[in-house]
């Protein structure tokens, strides 16, 4: 008697949660490949075996094309952070067109009404040789909302290459050391840029105030000196600034100034490489803003004057207001 009421209440148990996840139990069915069911295999994908074991390999067959193997996953209402972990084994992967073009799992996260939601996950990358099965795991948090991740297992756009996975796992874990692990790497980062910026010096001697040239003023739609004199500008305009770090910005200068004896130089910037936000920057943009200074230096040493182009094309927006009343105090 006793008996049948246990199992009464286990079999009541299992019928009002249907849906609850166990702990440590993984969110993705089939991740070791021992079985068809769950997933679909386009062009270069396959399920391949060697010694009884069965895993998933993405094979490119045509340089520049997508291998993808694609799942969608449901999630928990109340996951707050997932642990994914996977083995993997790749060779010869050549990335395409751009650096990121390689083997990677791209994630997104969904709401109901299918929008991305943000922060993605970030994307385990391969490129070059593994060696052999190698394991890894990252762990990352899940945005309100969430009711999806889609998962992308992929040979992004790469010229040539092969990559396996097996054992892939998903599993919703404790949010509190994902987010302490992500503030302790901001942390770091942080310091990063910080040590990089102080080690950033000046190129050209600052110039003294008593030997700069003369301001100028303006007066209607003309430039004068102290003494009312008119003024006429003519020099060059040095781009590169506007588009990345600058490439032989200082020598270019010292050649107008010195051999085509110009009296300024128009120096393109832009607003976000002077705030350190710009691709490939790691310095805070303290490098870029130094540049800046020593280009204004350079040219005033030898009395002429520079003209900063924030080189934006279309009317002015809130954004510049910023750069302007940041550079003006700075410069
Ligand atoms: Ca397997």
């Amino acid at each position: 008697m006793t008996t049948r009421i246990i199992l009464s209440l286990i079999l009541l148990l299992l019928t009002i949660c249907p849906q609850s996840v166990t702990a440590n139990e993984s969110l993705i069915t089939g991740g070791n490949f021992e079985s068809d069911a769950v997933w679909s295999l386009k062009r270069g994908a396959s399920i391949s075996a060697e010694e009884g074991n069965r895993f998933l390999r993405l094979r490119q067959l045509e340089p520049g094309k997508t291998v993808m193997v694609y799942r969608r996953i449901d999630l928990p209402t109340d996951v707050q952070a997932l642990k994914l972990s996977f083995k993997v084994r790749y060779e010869n992967i050549k990335p395409g067109k751009q650096l990121w073009f390689d083997g990677r799992i791209m994630m997104n996260f969904k709401d109901k009404e299918n929008k991305t939601l943000k922060p993605a996950p970030p994307a385990p990358a391969f490129k070059g040789n593994s060696k052999g099965w190698i394991s890894r795991e990252t762990s990352f948090l899940v945005p309100p909302n969430s009711i999806h991740l889609e998962m992308m297992f992929t040979l992004f756009q790469v010229q040539t290459g092969q990559i396996d996975f097996d054992d892939i796992e998903l599993v919703p874990v404790d949010p509190g050391p994902v987010i302490r692990a992500k503030e302790e790497q901001s942390r770091r980062k942080a310091e990063e840029v910080a040590r990089r910026a102080t080690s950033v010096k000046p190129q050209v001697p600052v110039v003294p105030p008593e030997k700069l040239p003369f301001m100028l003023k303006v007066l209607g739609n003309r430039l004068i000196d102290e003494s009312g004199k008119n003024i006429w500008l003519q020099g060059v305009a040095i781009p590169s600034m506007g588009w990345g770090p600058g490439e032989k910005v200082l020598e270019s200068v010292e050649h107008a100034m010195k051999e085509w004896n110009v009296n300024c130089i128009r120096l393109a910037v832009r607003e976000h490489f002077w705030a350190g936000t710009g691709p490939y920057q790691n310095d805070g943009g303290a490098s870029y803003r130094q540049q800046i200074d020593d280009v204004i230096n350079l040219v005033a040493s030898y009395g002429g004057y520079t003209v900063i182009d924030l080189h934006r094309f279309r009317a002015p927006q809130e954004k510049d207001v910023q750069f302007w009343v940041g550079g003006s105090h700075e410069i």
